[in-house]
């Protein structure tokens, strides 16, 4: 089968590599304010199970009045201005006076169609006719994309002036655009060279398998995670009591430390499991209220304290169920969810509430100190809370998009109480079994349902 190939060209600064980055789903794309960034042509090859496409990075035309000047002198006719523009490319002095011209237009004299690039916030002006003229007589399929960079002021105008050179014109924002934008898009293309229609149509329902199967990794990432985290204790070996209690700061530290890292990590193959290699994302940066050892904003991450108390009813976790939640929620049932899980070994447990600290005999004398798991009620769910925030963001950024990510309050809670009566039950059985340090059975399926 043919292999798709778009030559992405236009006036320099114009976004033409912000379109390829975002169609391509390649962050290693070079963007930059500074006009001339491209300075070589560039193949991406887009890979998909059963088929693919190339886009090919271009520099923007540099001199493109004196470029036509030249083919006009080397077609005396209509039938010869195909001919000139591939002895344009091949001729050594026009390589060495218009060097991006010569870049450009060699990937679609080699058979690429054209996908030219305009700013939808700039106006339309003359100059860009002589680059659309050179590109007609390249005699390549073609159409026009308008890029909004900062507004979409001149749209109509741009529209209108497109309009006489290319038979589709459509507006396409490499930052904004969702990935139903994206296939839609490239759907488009498809009707550019017939040849291609079978293959881009493969690749297309390609990507949205691959979409699913993104989605399923990062619910398997999490499950990975919730489990490790629910699971994790930090313990060294002592002589006795009064020396676990000078371990005691320092193991924490330790368990702390291994809980970030192993957050972290899940992040990066989030970021991995939808080619977002390079995107700088350190978790201090994030500024996520609260961290995961701030017990008392929990609840803006997790579950509030209705909700924890009717998971708990549901999962039959509290005894006496029918209790008035109202009531229960501002005394005893606070207790209990903040403090009272921990009530292992009281002297152990002082002012720090969030985790287990223990003691245990060894067989050969001496003793285990501990620190972990975590058993409050609302871990397994502030972890899963933050893991979706970051899905959601991850997993709408586009490629051409390297600011930080803008982040936002969560709406977990939300997301719960939207689950089925079952889904929920079902999560909330999960969750009770996670802080007992229980497995728990395709955990993953379980969690797919909140990647909605
Ligand atoms: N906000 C926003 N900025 C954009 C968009 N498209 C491009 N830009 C910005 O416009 C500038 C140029 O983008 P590039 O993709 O490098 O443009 P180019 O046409 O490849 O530029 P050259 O390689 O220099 O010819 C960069 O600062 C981009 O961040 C967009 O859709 N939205
Ligand atoms: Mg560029």
């Amino acid at each position: 089968m043919p292999i798709a190939t778009f030559a992405v060209v236009g006036h320099p600064n114009k976004g033409k590599s912000s379109i390829v980055s975002t169609l391509a789903h390649d962050d290693s794309v070079a963007i930059s304010s500074q006009s001339g960034t491209t300075t070589r042509s560039t193949r991406y090859q887009v890979k998909t199970r059963h088929s693919g496409f190339q886009l090919i990075d271009t520099p923007g035309f540099q001199r493109p009045g004196k470029v036509l000047r030249w083919l006009q002198q080397h077609a005396d006719s209509a039938s010869r201005r195909r001919q000139a523009v591939a002895e344009f490319v091949a001729d050594a002095g026009c390589r060495q006076e218009f060097p991006e011209e010569v870049d450009l237009l060699t990937p679609i004299v080699e058979g690429a169609a054209i996908l030219y690039v305009v700013d939808g916030s700039r106006p339309y002006g003359t100059e860009y006719e002589l680059e659309m003229e050179i590109l007609r007589w390249t005699g390549q399929p073609s159409m026009a994309l308008i890029n909004p960079i900062e507004n979409e002021s001149h749209i109509n105008d741009w529209t209108n002036a497109l309009g006489q050179f290319f038979k589709t014109v459509r507006v396409f924002n490499p930052y904004r655009a969702r990935i139903e934008e994206q296939s839609a898009l490239l759907e488009t293309f498809s009707h550019l060279n017939p040849e291609w229609g079978d293959g881009l149509r493969q690749a297309i329902a390609d990507l949205a398998l691959q979409r699913e199967q993104q989605r399923k990794n990062s619910a398997l990432i999490l499950a990975r995670l919730v489990d490790d985290l629910c699971n994790y204790q930090f313990c060294q070996k002592v002589i006795d009591e009064t020396q676990a209690r000078t371990v005691e700061p320092a193991l924490q530290l330790q368990y702390r430390h291994w809980i970030r890292m192993r957050e972290e990590q899940a992040v990066k193959e989030l970021l991995a499991n939808f080619a977002h290699y390079q995107t700088p994302i350190k978790m201090e940066d994030l500024k996520l209220p609260p961290d995961l050892f701030d017990c008392d904003k929990w609840y803006a991450w997790g579950l509030n304290k209705k909700q924890l108390l009717s998971a708990a009813a549901l999962t039959g976790a509290v005894a006496g169920a029918g209790v008035d939640l109202a009531v229960a929620g501002h005394t005893f049932m606070l207790g209990a969810l903040c403090g009272g899980l921990f009530g292992l070994t009281g002297a152990w447990l002082g002012s720090d509430k969030l985790a287990n600290r223990r003691l245990l005999g060894l067989p050969m004398g001496g003793y285990q100190a501990c620190y972990g798991p975590v058993r409050h009620r609302n871990f397994p769910y502030v972890v899963i809370g933050r893991f979706l925030y970051l899905y959601r963001q991850i997993s709408q950024l586009n490629h051409a998009d390297r600011q930080t990510l803008k982040l936002s309050a969560s709406d977990f809670q939300q997301q719960v109480a939207n689950l089925e009566n079952s889904q929920q039950k079902a999560l909330h059985r999960a969750c009770t079994r996670l802080v007992k340090q229980k497995p728990v059975d395709d955990l993953d399926q379980l969690l797919l349902a909140l990647f909605a």
